[in-house]
């Protein structure tokens, strides 16, 4: 039966996906994230699914029309009307000027890559309708060249795992895990930095000047020289494990489209089992958690955030136990906050409010909700968290993050992903086994 709380959830999720669909595809936020954004599309098809498969299969197409030829996935595909309302805008990257950009502007950065996973989900919740139509077929061989640019231009550290080059590429643009590496970074870019999103959020839940002056550097950096990977000259260079984990997960998700699209899918599943392996390079034992590792001094960065934890999504992780165990302990949910924190709780510069310094996000809440079931661990927990996140995103407008203390609402509302994955898991509770 359909409790009021979940009619509700539904029917609000509902609005405000619709409120910021743009015709082709979903604004993360109408305000603060005025165009297409990669990884939100991926976790918004999540929930477009269940609304209208065919919208949540244009989600995905719409970002693959921003592939470039060398198979890159731009983490920002941009409405040109739009240019004023977000920076840095498409007149920064001057994309189309790229030999191998697309004819729609685009940035030349990346983020984390989940579109496989999302595109194989969109497929199931209705795979004859899917089949019948063709989308597998479609999107198959745009995400394979999109998992060959991560092998091949973006294996930096030449171990088998893709590197950011960028903050913004992670998707967890101030987390503290970037802290040592942009201190070496110069933070007065050529470009004049505009904050419009100052308009539509606090100074003091975004990011800071200082922080923007070294995103700005890096990003200059990286256009710079082409938005070539192979020079091997950028200042920034990280192997992180959540980005990684993704990266694993979706090669899984294109074994089995292969696999239902009669191609082969052993590639996939072996690099799945590499990515898997060679993420235990960033596990740390010290902290019970993987960590990003720094490929231009060739070390691990000591810090427990959200990030190492989301390699539990994968089936054959060899530390989950000890995962697990920092999961549940005082650093994250041993206390039991709502949403799981993005930072050790503990951390002497844990900033409840502060962007991805400490704030629970309803993504990663989400991923970890799922990397539970995955192990087949703490359900009770599980559970605990897809309540909480449903009726957090209901009460407070489906906000950006949340203080996991006190569950108060923080960043933007009406945030596309914070609708998607609170539907989601509002549709898998009420038709269990057939999400
Ligand atoms: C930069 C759109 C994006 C998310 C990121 C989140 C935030 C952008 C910003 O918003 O980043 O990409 O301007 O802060 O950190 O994860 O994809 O929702």
């Amino acid at each position: 039966m359909t409790s009021p709380v979940s009619a509700d959830l539904a029917a609000a999720a509902v609005a405000v996906l619709n409120k910021n669909w743009a015709g082709s595809h979903t604004l993360p936020a109408t305000g603060l994230y005025p165009h297409q954004w990669s990884w939100d599309s991926g976790f918004i098809a999540l929930g477009l699914r269940h609304i209208d498969a065919d919208r949540a299969q244009q989600e995905l197409e719409s970002l693959l029309n921003g592939q470039w030829e060398d198979g890159r996935l731009p983490q920002i595909i941009y409405d040109v009307t739009r240019d004023d309302d977000y920076s840095p805008g498409a007149s920064f990257w001057k994309s189309t000027d790229h030999p191998d950009a697309p004819i729609v502007p685009t940035t030349g950065l990346i983020q984390p890559p989940n579109h496989a996973w999302a595109a194989w989900e969109v497929h199931r919740i209705n795979p004859d309708a899917s089949t019948r139509n063709g989308f597998l077929n479609r999107v198959y061989p745009n995400l394979v060249a999109w998992h060959e640019y991560l092998g091949t231009r973006r294996d930096r550290g030449g171990r088998g795992l893709a590197s950011v080059v960028h903050p913004w590429e992670s998707g967890m643009d101030n987390s503290p895990l970037w802290d040592e590496a942009l201190a070496r970074v110069p933070d007065t870019p050529k470009h004049e930095i505009r904050r419009p999103d100052l308009q539509h959020a606090d100074a003091a839940e975004r990011p800071s000047a200082k922080e923007y002056g070294r995103f700005f550097w890096l990003a200059e950096q990286y256009r710079d020289h082409g938005c070539d990977d192979l020079l091997g000259e950028d200042s920034f260079v990280l192997e992180d494990p959540a980005f990684n984990a993704l990266w694993a997960r979706s090669e899984l998700a294109l074994a089995d489209i292969a696999r239902s699209i009669g191609k082969d899918p052993m590639p996939h599943e072996a690099r799945a089992q590499l990515l898997t392996e060679a993420l235990e390079t960033l596990f740390d034992s010290e902290l019970g958690l993987y960590t990003a590792r720094d490929v231009n001094i060739g070390a691990l960065v000591r810090k427990a955030t959200i990030s190492g934890i989301i390699p539990l999504i994968l089936p054959q992780l060899r530390q989950a136990e000890s995962v697990l165990g920092t999961l549940m302990g005082p650093g994250f949910l041993g206390d039991g906050p709502y949403m799981v924190p993005s930072y050790d709780l503990r951390a002497e510069d844990f900033e409840p409010a502060q962007y991805w310094r400490g704030p629970a996000w309803f993504n990663m809440t989400w991923l970890v909700i799922f990397g539970l079931r995955v192990q087949g661990a703490h359900e009770q927990e599980a559970q605990r968290l897809a309540a909480n996140l449903q009726q957090l995103a209901l009460e407070h407008g489906f906000p950006e993050y949340i203080d996991p203390v006190t569950g108060a609402p923080h960043g933007t509302r009406n945030f596309s992903w914070t609708a998607a994955l609170s539907l989601d898991l509002l549709r898998a509770e009420q038709a269990p086994g057939t999400d």
